[in-house]
């Protein structure tokens, strides 16, 4: 297995939605022992801590979308130390609500455009997040990444998206809880999308290893976007947006093990944890078990669970 150069990157962003909790999700995952299940795999680590948001004004609470300035401030922050990251290693930014992706894969994507690669986007979600600000009933910008960063219009106030990753280089996997704005707009897109029914009928396998051979022909670059509530909640319930008939764990590190065997993910974000809703840190052990199969654990090496 080839050892890399991991970099963890504390995201604390929790103003991509109203419920607070996901800015102790980044602690909660070093807690559950990121970095020494990557070391004891044989990588290198690098830990950046928590970021903090470019300056902003306050938010008022008034407005049709909940917290913008915040969530554009992290856009800011998380998309110049996306870039700059990419240069030293793989990147895992560590959640924090989804609202972070609106920074984390703009900057990956302009750093593969600098080094003229195209980027391709794993989402492992129940949602498809897939709105713009104005199509958005909730007002919660953690349901808007994909929109933002294929290049979706209305997104005014954001950071201008100087690279959209392409919509038929985005494959969603897990789906299972679409607003009709966003399902509309996906049938009209060219976004890969399997919802937990084709998982059921057809399995995991065959849907990723299709998209895993379109990364590779276009010798592409892979942002992962792991969302807890890909999971079902029985196994993975620290999340506010839980969604019941969700991936097993078996299923969840099926797909990591590809993603290792594949050699092909780049960088990979670990959201939407929130510590606040969990007992003894069964979902933060779980995400820190999937991240250590996409690096490279194998099926047999699992740590039997016993929880102090
Ligand atoms: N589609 C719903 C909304 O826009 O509010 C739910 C979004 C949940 C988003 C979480 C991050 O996956
Ligand atoms: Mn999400
Ligand atoms: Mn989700
Ligand atoms: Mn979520």
């Amino acid at each position: 297995m080839t050892s890399q150069n991991c970099i963890l990157i504390g995201a604390p962003v929790d103003s991509g939605k109203r419920r607070a909790g996901c800015l102790m999700g980044p602690d909660a995952l070093r807690t559950a022992g990121l970095t020494s299940a990557l070391t004891g795999l044989g990588h290198k680590v690098e830990d950046l801590g928590n970021l903090s948001p470019a300056p902003h004004d306050a938010d008022s609470p008034d407005g049709p979308l909940f917290a913008p300035n915040e969530t554009i401030a992290w856009t800011h922050k998380l998309a110049e130390t996306a870039e700059q990251a990419m240069d030293c290693g793989l990147p895992i930014f560590l959640g924090g609500d989804h609202s972070l992706s609106l920074g984390s894969v703009i900057g990956v994507a302009n750093y593969a455009a600098s080094k003229d690669r195209p980027q391709f986007v794993l989402w492992l979600d129940a949602h498809t997040d897939f709105h713009t600000p104005l199509t958005t009933d909730s007002g919660n910008l953690h349901g808007t990444p994909v929109g933002y960063f294929t290049g979706r219009s209305d997104f005014d106030e954001f950071p201008a998206v100087k690279n959209p990753v392409p919509q038929e280089n985005v494959c969603m996997i897990g789906l299972r809880s679409v607003d009709t704005p966003e399902r509309l707009a996906l049938e009209a897109s060219s976004i890969r999308r399997y919802d937990m029914r084709q998982i059921d009928e057809g399995g995991i396998a065959g849907p990723l290893s299709e998209f895993l051979k379109h990364v590779a022909k276009n010798n592409g670059m892979l942002h992962v976007s792991l969302d807890v509530d890909f999971l079902d909640p029985s196994v993975a319930p620290a999340v506010g947006t839980t969604v019941p008939g969700g991936a097993t764990v078996r299923e969840g590190h099926l797909v990591c093990e590809m993603l290792h065997d594949s050699g092909l993910m780049t960088s990979l974000d670990l959201v939407e944890l929130n510590p606040f809703l969990d007992e003894r840190g069964r979902t933060a052990h779980l995400m820190v078990d999937l991240c250590a199969s996409a690096l490279g654990r194998r099926v047999f090496d699992r740590p039997t669970r016993s929880y102090q």
